[in-house]
């Protein structure tokens, strides 16, 4: 007994020492002593540092994710594996064209979908025959991960590759040791053959649903082929470095840590504790005190936001005019790169192997916005270090110009601390509060209303050990002319519809109609449908179905679903049946969720 008394005290000295001598930090995992108080957890908690690999990747701010393959001729967001691999033929693969644009834009590396859920790899593998090899595209001597690779070489951009796990064309799929062992090998020629590698990127996404293929990863043996290999890589996703930040439409968290006690599900024992903490990538706390008192182990797991510039992440002409604003493009730069995330922004080339000329120039317009904005710090003194304790505040000198944004850094590189804090500017002889905010991070980004102060106090009110600062920025965004994008979701009105029965939806639609299509508008508060078929009929009683199918991506991605068919049909009636749920429920839909499309 009295050993463990000695050893308990022991472990505490060492961890207290660590404290006050404030040296000692503890890089991407801690995992507390036994018996700590809360309140030393929240201590150590502060000592807890990004690797080398995560800060560098931290820096990048702004990345970009290109979804090119099979999806792209085939129109759809999952394929199933059962395509053929000659309708891969882009007529004009230009990557030059992609890495200049995105460059342009101020993007520092690109994340290719080497190989998406359908299983179709862009590059000439040993592992299948489901690769470029078998497409007609050059003949089935191309590669395009080479092309874009030695593109991105050539500019400087920073490389990086998609591989999913999900794999529906591999025979071996659900065969757990040897899909494996492809997986394997498909990691290590991506890592092997084609230079530096800077982030690898693991899918959580699984939609075989409860009679589909199990596969159990061998995620340990990932890890190890990716660490000695590329080790300044790092592992997104499903991987344990960076963080999916829980949704794809370009949303961070008010409240971001990079510590928390979350990690992916790769085993029973983190799956277990997740579950203990009533944590995943979703949760809106993932590091408060209340859930850091209860947790055993931290890690530093920063998060990364990714979302498409059009509503899918796969290029379809369709959408083309559903391109995100540059207000919408700005307002995610706040949100993830301001609320301290990567930014991980989706450009899907297109049939020609082109990003197409409308993202282009909304990326343009984005870059030139971002430079502007960010490109004279109006704080004469914004850029030096800073350490605080809670209530400490510092006044800034500012130009007397106006702002509308601060911009907080602190030194990650010691930790992320700060809970609370609050900007106050000095205008007409009086402080004026502009801003608070909880966390900070790498960066954070806040915005208010123009004002022209003529210095700017930053005051930090609460923070888990001595806060680093290491810059503060002023700047004026300049306002954007509103850009209507109303999305149509029906071209005929619903005046004369009326319901036959809601589960399924029978509809009448009052007069015989020509048509091309529909639309499944998801709801918002409850689950959406995934597999649905949908019927036409002239009286409401023989039925005709023309669509058996399913909305890929919709659980994560929410977005209004388009479908088209083959050839326009006359109908009097329609009739849409759920077949499943995105989760375990069969949700019905109402009218208002369903448009008809004519065009
Ligand atoms: C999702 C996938 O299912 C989508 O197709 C896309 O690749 C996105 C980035 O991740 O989970």
């Amino acid at each position: 007994m009295k050993k463990i008394v000695f050893l308990v005290l022991l472990i505490l000295a060492i961890f207290s020492s660590c404290i006050s001598k404030n040296k000692k930090f503890f890089v991407k995992e801690l995992t507390f002593p036994e018996n700590i108080t809360p309140e030393q957890k929240i201590k150590l908690s502060a000592y807890l540092t990004p690797t080398d690999q995560q800060y560098a990747w931290q820096q990048l701010e702004l990345t970009a994710f290109i979804h090119f393959g099979m999806n792209t001729f085939t129109g759809r967001e999952w394929g199933d594996g059962k395509e053929d691999p000659t309708l891969f033929n882009p007529t004009d693969f230009n990557a030059e064209q992609w890495v200049l644009s995105l460059q342009e834009a101020s993007f520092k590396m690109i994340i290719l979908t080497a190989k998406h859920h359908d299983g179709f790899c862009l590059w000439p593998t040993a592992t299948t025959k489901h690769s470029v090899q078998s497409s007609i595209w050059k003949d089935g001597n191309g590669d395009i991960v080479r092309e874009v690779k030695n593109v991105c070489d050539k500019y400087g951009m920073k490389f990086g590759v998609y591989l999913s796990p999900w794999d529906r064309n591999a025979e071996s799929y659900g065969n757990s040791p040897r899909y494996n062992a492809m997986f394997v090998e498909q990691l290590k020629e991506l890592l092997t053959n084609y230079g530096e590698v800077h982030e690898v990127w693991f899918d959580g996404a699984n939609g075989e649903g409860p009679n589909g293929k199990r596969q159990v990863y061998d995620w340990t043996r990932f890890y190890h082929v990716i660490d000695s290999l590329q080790p300044k890589a790092v592992k997104a996703i499903m991987g344990n470095d960076v963080r999916w930040v829980g949704n794809e439409s370009g949303l961070g968290r008010e409240t971001e840590w990079s510590v928390t006690p979350l990690n992916p599900d790769i085993n029973e024992t983190i799956a277990t504790e997740n579950k203990r903490l009533d944590i995943n990538p979703m949760a809106n706390d993932l590091g408060s005190r209340t859930l850091l008192a209860d947790a055993k182990t931290l890690y530093w797991y920063p998060s990364e936001v990714d979302v498409s510039i059009r509503p899918g992440w796969f290029y379809h002409p369709e959408q083309d005019h559903q391109v995100k604003t540059l207000q919408q493009l700005v307002d995610i730069y706040y949100q993830s790169v301001g609320m301290n995330s990567v930014l991980l922004l989706n450009i899907p080339p297109d049939k020609r192997g082109l990003l197409h000329e409308v993202d282009v120039a909304r990326l343009k317009e984005f870059g030139v916005y971002i430079k502007n904005t960010f490109k004279r710090n109006k704080l004469t003194n914004g850029n030096i270090a800073w350490t605080a304790q809670n209530g400490d505040f510092k006044e800034f000198t500012a130009s007397g110009d106006t702002i509308n944004t601060v911009m907080l850094q602190e030194d990650i590189k010691k930790g992320q601390r700060v809970e609370v804090f609050k900007i106050e500017g000095f205008i007409n002889n009086d402080w004026v509060k502009l801003a608070e905010g909880t966390t900070i991070g790498y960066k954070r980004l806040l915005k208010f209303n123009d004002c022209a102060p003529q210095k700017i106090r930053v005051t930090v009110i609460e923070t888990r050990e001595k806060a680093n600062i290491l810059a503060i920025g002023a700047y004026r965004a300049p306002a954007i002319a509103e850009s209507s994008s109303e999305l149509n979701l029906s071209d005929v009105t619903k005046d004369k519809w009326s319901v036959k029965t809601n589960s399924p939806l029978i509809v009448d639609l009052g007069e015989t109609v020509s048509v091309k299509g529909f639309t499944y508008k998801p709801a918002t508060e409850k689950e959406s449908v995934f597999a649905y078929t949908f019927s036409v009929s002239d009286d409401g009683k023989s039925w005709n179905e023309l669509k058996k199918g399913e909305f890929s991506n919709i659980k994560n991605n929410p977005i209004p679903q388009f479908v088209k068919f083959d050839n326009d049909v006359n109908t009097k009636f329609f009739r849409f049946e759920t077949i499943s749920g995105t989760d375990s429920g069969k949700p019905s839909v109402v009218i208002e969720q369903i448009g008809i499309l004519i065009k």
